[in-house]
């Protein structure tokens, strides 16, 4: 029902194209210096941050806004060292038969492996649940939209918060995720989607060679 209750004024500044321009080209160079970290220093990070981190990334736009997530946010060091034992147990598997030779290879400039000790060292795991449905008090189901759009947005609007606030992330895929469920006593609705330990990056730490994209390998232009 499109009444007009429903809607509220919205006001933003706008900008020149100039300093339009000179705004998107600064935030582009910020965000160029995110990189994905596999080590973590383990000095703790208050929870507040990890608060307001979370809060970016809900707001995040999502399918009927719906807003189909939930973050754990986990310091406990009891809590981090099952995660990492569960971790492990499944990505000792991929890396001895389950994943192709193929992905192997591909993933050999990474120099990833079946060890995960990010999953302990991290001040913060944030382990991210996409919501399937809700449940309303009669017990009834009701879908969610678009969830893997959704939860994949607000997934990276807390990448960009985690850097804004000078921290480092991993995006770890456990694979299955299902263990997470368990350790974490979520409900049946709920299913893990990402797993991210934040921190602050250890002092002189070492990233992948790697290289982006030039624009023009990832915009096609129809004027
Ligand atoms: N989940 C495994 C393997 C892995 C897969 C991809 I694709 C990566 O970019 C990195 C790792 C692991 O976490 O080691």
């Amino acid at each position: 029902m499109n009444t007009d209750a429903n809607f509220v004024p919205y006001v933003r500044d706008t900008y020149p194209p100039e300093e339009m321009e000179i705004r998107a080209k600064e935030f582009h160079e910020f965000m160029e210096q995110r990189r994905t970290v596999r080590q973590f220093s383990s000095k703790p990070i208050p929870k507040a941050v990890m608060e307001q981190i979370v809060m970016t990334a809900s707001t995040a736009p999502s399918g009927a806004h719906k807003q189909p997530w939930t973050f754990c946010a986990v310091s406990n060091a009891e809590l981090k060292s099952k995660i990492r034992e569960a971790a492990e147990k499944e990505e000792y598997t991929n890396y001895h038969g389950r994943m192709s030779d193929t992905w192997l290879k591909d993933l050999e400039p990474f120099a990833t492996d079946w060890h995960k000790p990010f999953l302990e060292e991290a001040p913060w795991l944030i382990i991210v649940f996409k919501r399937a449905y809700e449940l309303d008090e009669d017990g009834q189901k009701h879908n969610n939209y678009y969830v893997n759009e959704s939860v994949g947005l607000a997934c990276g609007f807390l990448l960009a918060a985690v850097h804004q606030a000078g921290l480092v992330a991993l995006t770890h895929t456990p694979s299955p995720m299902n263990f997470l469920t368990k350790v974490l006593s979520r409900p049946e609705n709920e299913r893990a989607f990402l797993l991210i330990p934040v921190g602050y990056p250890p002092e002189q730490v070492k990233v992948p060679k790697l290289t982006r994209k030039k624009v023009d390998q990832v915009i096609e232009f129809y004027e």
